[in-house]
């Protein structure tokens, strides 16, 4: 035993600080921003001053909704922090991020209902292989003892989390904490250092219990322990702190620290721990399967529009170093040149010559750049890092800007939007409209929102209409006839079709079956265009499909016949068949998958049905304890809002995958509102 972990590691660090929502994350930045003396005071959440979510969004909704980053120094140590918002509709953000972050501070507090979006922070931290510690927060408040804190949240955890602290209370307030490594007791002071104390008498007892569970937990990890323990010999306590930072390094452990982030307590012991047990580069760059490398590479987590300075790429330097002005080339042989360098606290920025390796920096305008990029200096690019896919989107919105002008402004400042954002997809619809979708009704809110606090461009949204299609069930023949005579030269076509409908999802089917040249065989495909152009829009104004038409009879005229007449002679047919065929609007039917913590099942099976859903089954979801999986069928027009539904169902945390199935025949009074809804009656 001991020495395992053979020392402190040096150089920049770069930490993600992650966890459920209003867990206390950027309370917790802003702390440490303070503490380390970057800020002359720790600002609330409450008062929007925050360094990192010092933006309108944030401020209006009082929540993060994107990655802040902030460097410090701390002692010697130079820190990059990277606090990420908690809401799984931003979920994306923190994917870049944990790429290529050396540690992860996991903010948590005691409170039941966070536990699944608790469960899926450790998820993606456990599949990256990001070593991480808990901050159990919020300690000023908390009902229950942080042992029974940490029984309610191991479940959301593959590996032990471990109580390096426990608390010290005075007529039931937390008054400062233990700590079970150093032995002694530190007494908090509010926003300052805390005062460094013996243990009290009456705390003593406790403090061995406490102890020897983390020692136990220790020992699985470290035969030489495990015999102390067992011998009742005291281990030395260089060896404990070894293990500690060994485990903690291998991800094979995640030690807990206590405090209170928004009254400044805990955070020195956080720091410490960070400054002593934390993973360095070179230990990301084998996460990443980098190795060791002459070159200079680094990875991309951000990308931002400034509103004066242009664009920003926030980069890791995982080897190497950069200088202002570099040539840079990403993975795929995309090119730029570094213009500006910067060390970053929120918004403030910091013009830097150099960054070295380890050091989180931002890289100006690098226009060809995206987030998740691999980048090299020089001419060769470097290999491609493993690079996260957004999640299928769940939800969507339609944009119009009040200002016809600002139609070429919005699909451009949509683009940088994305590029800052790559979990929203935009689409342009024939309509005019413009379709983003996102992950969430406060995800495409504040992307709308921004579009007016970043670009000044005002729009309506609105929701995104369904692809309806209609169809036919009955067959007719029918003759149209289309002749002018006016002076000079005439039109004339003259056309029968037989119409009748196809099986579903067969589409479109053109046949003729004349003889003798009585529709000559030049004007034949003029027929077919005809028809073709009036399915575009049947009688309900959507197109028509499943439908077989065939060209049965005919006449023409030597001189008056065209092109254009046989076309206008077989859209008449059409239109004039139509009302015989028994018409009837189609809808999408999706087959959708929703995932949901188990416990929250039985509201999801009863929330689909309400929205004409046909549940398939559930079962449990393969490889994610405590979660199921619910199969439907569900009309695309039920799914536009079901998030939300969803979201309020699970404590913030269901999501789904709809993948498109049939279309099936709408009836009743849906299939009239539908038809009136668009214009034109049934
Ligand atoms: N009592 C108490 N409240 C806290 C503490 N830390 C944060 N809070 C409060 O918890 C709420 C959320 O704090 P934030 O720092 O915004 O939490 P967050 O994790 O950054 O939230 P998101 O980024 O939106 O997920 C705010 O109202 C804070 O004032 C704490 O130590 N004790
Ligand atoms: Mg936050």
């Amino acid at each position: 035993m001991g020495n395992r972990a053979g020392g402190r590691r040096t150089g920049p660090k770069c930490i993600a600080i992650v966890g459920p929502f209003a867990s206390g994350k950027t309370s917790l930045l802003e702390a440490i921003l303070a503490r380390t003396g970057a800020i002359a005071r720790q600002a609330t959440v409450a008062s929007g001053a925050t360094v990192g979510d010092d933006n309108p969004e944030a401020r209006a909704h009082l929540m993060s909704v994107e990655a802040s980053l902030a460097t410090t120094g701390f002692m010697d140590d130079d820190l990059t922090f990277i606090d990420c918002p908690g809401s799984i509709e931003f979920a994306y953000e923190a994917e870049p991020v944990l790429a290529a972050c050396d540690l992860a501070i996991v903010v948590a507090e005691a409170d039941e209902k966070k536990i699944p979006a608790l469960q899926l922070i450790m998820r993606t931290l456990e599949e990256h292989g990001i070593p991480r510690v808990l901050f159990l927060n919020k300690v000023d408040k908390a009902a229950i003892g942080v042992r029974a804190t940490l029984k309610l949240l191991q479940p959301a955890s593959a590996v032990p989390l471990v109580l390096r602290q426990i608390p010290l209370r005075k007529d039931g307030i937390v008054i400062g904490s233990i700590d079970l490594a150093l032995e002694r007791a530190h007494i908090y002071r509010e926003h300052a250092e805390s005062e460094i104390a013996p243990i009290p008498d009456d705390e003593k007892a406790r403090e061995v219990e406490a102890r020897f569970s983390m020692l136990e937990t220790l020992a699985d990890h470290d035969d030489a322990l495990m015999e102390q323990l067992l011998e009742e010999i005291e281990p030395p306590r260089d060896a404990v702190f070894d293990d500690l930072a060994a485990d903690l390094r291998a991800g094979s452990v995640i030690p807990v620290l206590i405090g209170s982030a928004e009254h400044g307590n805990g955070v020195l012991r956080l720091l410490k721990t960070i400054r002593h047990d934390a993973p360095d580069i070179a230990q990301t760059r084998e996460r990443l399967g980098l190795g060791e490398t002459d070159e200079t590479i680094l990875q991309v987590v951000k990308t931002v529009h400034t509103p004066h300075g242009g664009k920003l790429s926030y980069a890791r330097v995982l080897a190497g170093s950069i200088a202002d002005g570099a040539e840079i080339v990403t993975h795929d042989g995309r090119t730029g040149r570094v213009s500006g360098l910067y060390r970053m606290l929120g918004r403030n920025q910091t013009k830097l010559q150099n960054a070295g390796e380890g050091e989180t920096v931002a890289l100006g305008k690098l226009e060809e750049v995206r987030t998740c990029d691999t980048l090299a200096v020089g001419k060769t690019p470097p290999p491609a890092l493993a690079t996260p896919e957004p999640p299928q989107p769940v939800n969507a919105v339609a944009l119009r800007p009040h200002e016809r002008k600002d139609e070429v402004k919005l699909s451009a400042s949509l683009q940088k939007l994305a590029e800052e954002d790559p979990s929203i997809a935009i689409e342009h619809q024939d309509s005019g409209e413009t379709v983003i979708s996102g992950h969430g009704e406060m995800h495409l809110r504040v992307t709308t929102e921004r579009l007016g606090s970043k670009f000044q461009i005002e729009v309506d949204s609105s929701r995104p209409g369904v692809p309806y299609r209609e169809t036919i069930r009955k067959g007719t023949t029918q003759r149209g006839r289309h002749k002018k005579q006016s002076g000079g030269h005439g039109q004339f076509g003259d056309v029968v079709l037989e119409i009748r409908p196809l099986p579903r999802g067969s589409g479109f089917e053109f046949t003729d079956t004349i003889t003798g040249g009585v529709v000559p065989k030049q004007y034949i495909p003029s027929v077919e265009a005809g028809v073709r152009d009036y399915l575009k829009a049947g009688l309900f104004g959507f197109p028509v499909v499943d439908i077989a038409v065939n060209l049965a009879d005919g006449s023409f005229h030597s001189v008056d016949s065209s092109d254009m007449a046989f076309q206008m002679a077989a859209k008449l047919a059409m239109r004039e068949a139509m009302p015989a065929c028994s018409p009837a609007i189609l809808e999408p039917v999706m087959k959708i998958e929703v995932f949901t913590p188990s416990d929250a099942t039985a509201k999801v099976t009863a929330i689909l049905p309400q929205r004409r859903g046909q549940i398939l089954g559930f079962d449990a979801r393969p490889g994610w304890p405590g979660w199921d999986v619910v199969e439907a069928m569900m009309p695309q027009a039920e799914i536009g809002d079901l998030i939300v539904e969803l979201r309020s169902a699970t404590a913030g945390v269901a999501t789904f995958r709809a993948s498109f199935d049939h279309m099936a025949e709408l009836t009743g009074r849906l299939a009239d509102e539908v038809a009136n809804a668009h214009g034109k009656a049934a």
